[in-house]
């Protein structure tokens, strides 16, 4: 027995390069039942991240009593970190939603569906008729289905036809499928994550892998730990756990992504480390990017970045002389400053290498949430159904004729309003009705104190469907209570575009709906009708929304054809899925043709610092013709830098027992145990000068807010500080006065100009400290990268007997 809190990753199967990855079969039940016990295991995936971990839910009685990884899968081959093993039990919790709450004054009332969707019903028809489409705003997720999205896109665009329908995926991976659109053409992950099984180096950038997609970890740490193991290069501030184990690791100062990667692209491209011949035959744009790169020798980088120029020079040598390269970015790259800047950095270091389309040569620009992917193809991310481009008149014409609606109905005369800007819409008072679904802003997006007096703007007609009663569903006009995973039916698709089958293994508590049964039914009460009067949506189950969705991936390079419920029903298959590739398709390019051509592409591509955006004959004047884009970048300081007054930078970001604002994992007693309130990072250094000690309350903060919170003396890079972002106020002791602890108190209203992701990573602070510890060391996990300098001494965060996995099963 293992306890898989103070030893998330588990057992180590080692493995060697092209050799099957071991499988290890991980499995949690409720204390006291064994196997025998449970009546039904349903098939299903986890959705605590995008790794997309394959599982079975066990069943007793009509409940749900514990989980187990499938051995067959290829994202996990059976594992479960801590998040996929404890999580599961959120869904029992006692203070789930269970009827509609709609507000009367000052409270909030439970009413029945009836009432509460008459109320939604009566607004939206008042709101269309008076103000128009425009007066719409949907705010969704990265956590809903497949099929939810698709039915929230068809009836949001094609329906009502506003344009302002984004999701939390815009502060998600916005910038991975950008970087992706600007360099390929087209979303997409090139990569596999069996990549891993093959490479003889790894690349990752600003990822903290361990922590959010530990599954994910254990594989590179299984390869790390066996014969012949790839090399690491690591760039990230703080020293987390794959950063202990890295080869060379760059703890940069935090917004300077672009002036490293010019300055590894440098010593590539002066070394002569090139793929000449691929280079030509299936790139354009070398001679703009070596001319640009020439002027980052590291040296000056180093100066920039804050780190050694031959600690630079060795990370280059390390992927110059890779022969099979593997990289990934997450949010140090993408929330950070020139996010969609520097991720193209790291495709282009993998194109002037020719390392793309074979085994081992993968990129993946990672997603974060569960099915942010799904969101992506369908729509619901301020894009169009299917990687279409919403600037090219033929690919509208031909969604038109799949939804049946008349082309004007579909808002394509300009980008679609992506996130902060429909957030801008509703405080000044266009947008009248806002229906938010399975996300948190009161928590998640940057500058709390502004969101909340956005969404208590008068006027303003606030939906919330959540499965919790959230901090944003406390602002809300009306709360729909929403059946969650496990408790409906549909697919999702991970970080590799594997999609998966999730089952419905128990049923909702009270009168808990699934997302898709709210929106069929708000389409129904509308009268959404197409173009010859018949009902737009026309379907009523998941699996018939599947059917539809399949329809309209059909030909795009998401294409999902040759996928069926019951062929899921075997296991994940990784997108496309054709007729001609019924197995589906580990990694794209191949053939190393890339989705430039002007009737393919997903996007005419935009000017990397200022993200305007090229037009189709600019477009096409490139003669792409199906090759990939080298895009060059100069770095700019970040918008906001540490001075005088406020002489740190702080960042943010997770760990790895909490997901998000916590409404899963705070109930799950053992995460919860692990990781139970805020703290912030800082390092030795910059602690002993402002003479604050492990465990000491201090004040953080910005112009912007502040937050007071105990100290972790870390191995921080100094100058940072760290703050995790899982700390609202839903759990708070309304009775205890407690210091506010959200970070995004903390953070700036600003975005990338292209991807337009906020910039959660970069924010000028000041620290202060309040008061003593009393003896008392901050709450923060000694597992990750929050682990305690050397010399700080501090209990080590352990689970108990009830975070222990039964019956691990190395080879089981
Ligand atoms: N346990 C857990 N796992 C999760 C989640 C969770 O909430 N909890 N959430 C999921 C989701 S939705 C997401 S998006 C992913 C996010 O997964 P990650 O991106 O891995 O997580 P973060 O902690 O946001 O940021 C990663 C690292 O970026 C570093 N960083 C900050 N600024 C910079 C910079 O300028 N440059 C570089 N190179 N690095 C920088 C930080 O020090 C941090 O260690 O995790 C997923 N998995
Ligand atoms: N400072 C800072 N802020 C950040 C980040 C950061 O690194 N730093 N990261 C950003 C990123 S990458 C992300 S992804 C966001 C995440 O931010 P949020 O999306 O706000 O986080 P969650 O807590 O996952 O919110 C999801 C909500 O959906 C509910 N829910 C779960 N499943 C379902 C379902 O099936 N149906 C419905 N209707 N509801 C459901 C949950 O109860 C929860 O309230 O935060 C962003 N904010
Ligand atoms: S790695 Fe992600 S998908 Fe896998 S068990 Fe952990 S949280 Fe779930
Ligand atoms: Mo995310």
């Amino acid at each position: 027995m293992l306890d898989r809190i103070a030893d998330p990753w588990g057992v180590r199967t080692p493995y060697g390069r092209d050799e099957p990855w071991p499988t290890r079969v991980d499995q949690l039940l409720d204390p006291g039942l064994a196997e025998g016990d449970v009546e039904r295991w349903v098939h299903s995936a986890c959705v605590l991240c995008a790794n997309g971990c394959a599982l079975d839910i066990a069943v007793k009685d009509g409940r749900m009593v514990g989980v187990r990884g499938r051995g067959a899968d290829h994202p996990n081959h059976g594992r479960l970190g801590p998040k996929g093993l404890f999580g599961w039990q959120a869904n029992r919790a006692r203070d789930r939603l269970t009827r509609p709450l709609v507000r009367r004054g000052e409270r909030l009332v439970e009413a029945d569906w009836d009432t509460a969707m008459g109320a939604i019903v009566a607004r939206s028809r008042e709101i269309r008729a008076k103000h128009g489409a425009g007066a719409f705003g949907f705010y969704s997720s990265g956590q809903l289905l497949l099929e939810e999205y698709y039915t929230l896109s068809l009836l949001a665009r094609g329906g009502l036809g506003t344009p302002h329908v984004d999701g939390n995926t815009r502060l998600c991976t916005a910038t991975a499928a950008q970087s992706m659109r600007e360099s390929f053409g087209c979303d997409g992950q090139p990569g596999s994550m069996s990549d891993v099984d093959h490479c003889d180096t790894l690349f990752l950038v600003g990822y903290n892998v361990a922590e959010t997609q530990t599954v994910f970890w254990m594989r590179m740490l299984d390869r790390l730990d066996g014969p012949d193991p790839p090399r690491l290069v690591v760039v990230d501030p703080r020293r987390s756990v794959p950063a202990r184990r890295a080869d060379v690791h760059l703890p940069i100062k935090g917004g300077t992504n672009v002036a490293l990667l010019n300055a590894i692209l440098h010593e590539i491209l002066r070394n002569g480390w090139l793929d000449r011949a691929f280079v030509d035959a299936y790139t354009i744009g070398l001679d703009a990017l070596a001319a640009l790169v020439d002027r980052y020798p590291p040296a000056r980088a180093a100066s920039i970045c804050g780190v050694p120029a031959d600690r630079i020079r060795e990370a280059a040598r390390v992927l110059g002389s890779a022969e099979r390269l593997f990289s990934a970015c997450l949010q140090g790259v993408y929330q950070s400053n020139q996010a969609t800047a520097a991720a193209v950095q790291v495709n282009n270091i993998h194109l002037v290498r020719g390392m793309i389309g074979r085994p081992g040569c993968g990129i993946i620009q990672s997603n974060g949430q569960p099915t942010s992917q799904n969101t992506r193809e369908t729509g619901c991310n301020g894009e169009m159904p299917g990687f279409r481009n919403h600037r090219n008149r033929r690919h509208m014409e031909e969604l038109a004729r799949i939804w049946n609606v008349d082309p004007l109905v579909i808002p394509s005369w300009g980008a679609p309003t992506h996130a902060m800007k429909i957030l801008r819409y509703a405080a000044e008072g266009s947008i009248k009705l806002l229906w938010i679904i399975a996300t948190n802003p009161a928590v998640s997006i940057p500058e709390l104190r502004r969101l909340r007096s956005t969404l208590d703007q008068e006027p303003l007609f606030v939906v919330v469907q959540d499965a919790f009663l959230t901090e944003t569903a406390r602002h809300a006009d009306i709360v729909l209570p929403a059946a969650i995973w496990g408790e409906k039916t549909g697919t999702f698709t991970n970080t590799d575009r594997t999609v998966h089958l999730t089952e419905k293994a128990v049923e909702p508590p009270g009168e808990a709906r699934s997302d898709l049964d709210i929106l069929l039914d708000y389409a129904r009460r509308m009268d959404l009708r197409d173009k010859d009067g018949a009902p737009l949506v026309k379907w009523r189950t998941p699996e018939e929304a599947f059917e539809a969705w399949k329809v309209c991936s059909k030909g795009r390079p998401c294409d999902y054809t040759g996928i069926t419920y019951d062929r899921l029903r075997g296991g994940g298959i990784q997108w496309p899925c054709t007729d001609e590739r019924p197995e589906g398709t580990p990694r794209l390019y191949t053939d190393h043709r890339f989705f430039s051509d002007p009737e393919v592409a997903q996007d005419f591509g935009h000017d990397l610092d200022t993200g305007g955006a090229r037009s189709e004959t600019e477009f096409r004047a490139l003669n792409p013709a199906g090759r990939a884009f080298l895009r060059a970048s100069e770095y700019l300081p970040p918008i906001e830098e540490a001075d005088d007054e406020y002489p740190f930078l702080l960042t943010t970001g997770r760990t790895i027992y909490q997901f998000h604002t916590r409404t899963k994992t705070a109930r799950a007693p053992q995460l919860q145990r692990a990781a139970p309130d805020a703290w912030v990072e800082i390092a030795a250094p910059d602690a002993r000068r402002l003479a604050i000690e492990e465990g000491d309350w201090v004040r953080v903060e910005s112009p912007r807010g502040h937050v007071v919170v105990r100290a972790r003396i870390s191995e921080i890079r100094e100058g940072a500080v760290f703050l995790p972002f899982h700390y609202g106020t839903w759990d708070e002791d309304p009775g205890s006065h407690r210091w506010p602890r959200a970070a995004n108190e903390l953070t700036i209203t600003a975005w990338d100009p292209v991807s337009k992701q906020p910039y959660f990573k970069v924010a000028k602070v000041k620290l202060l400290r309040v008061a003593a510890s009393g003896g008392v060391p901050s709450p923060a996990p000694t597992t990750g990268a929050a682990a305690p300098a050397p010399g700080v001494v501090v209990p080590p965060t352990v689970g108990g007997p009830a975070a222990e996995e039964s019956n691990p099963r190395p080879g089981g």
